[in-house]
């Protein structure tokens, strides 16, 4: 019984430690955006994420309501940062998923 803990344990500790390596590698980061119903709203993303250095492309998908955020080689954007810019345009999110 002490051995399948010990054994749970570790598998929790690698996981913690691969799951920010993975996000900090991922070149793009897919955001589910509630409120996104016109090409204005489009626009709006793209302004708040083309202006930031890492980002390279920014594609929106008003059928699916998710904005799309390719990064440059090497460039890293967090959940924080992402939250912050689409909440102060007045949206607001519903996941982030980075592969
Ligand atoms: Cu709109």
């Amino acid at each position: 019984m002490k051995k399948i803990i010990k054994n749970l344990t570790m598998l929790g500790l690698v996981l913690l430690l691969a799951a920010p390596a993975q996000a900090a590698t991922a070149k793009h980061i897919f955001v589910t955006v509630n409120g996104l119903v016109c090409d204005f709203c489009a626009v709006s993303m793209k302004k708040i994420f083309m202006k930031k250095a890492p980002v390279e492309a920014v594609t929106v998908n008003l059928t699916t309501k998710i904005v799309e955020i390719d990064l440059k080689p090497g460039g890293t954007l967090d959940d924080r940062e992402i939250k912050k810019g689409i909440t102060d345009a007045g949206y607001a999110v519903v996941g982030i998923r980075r592969d």
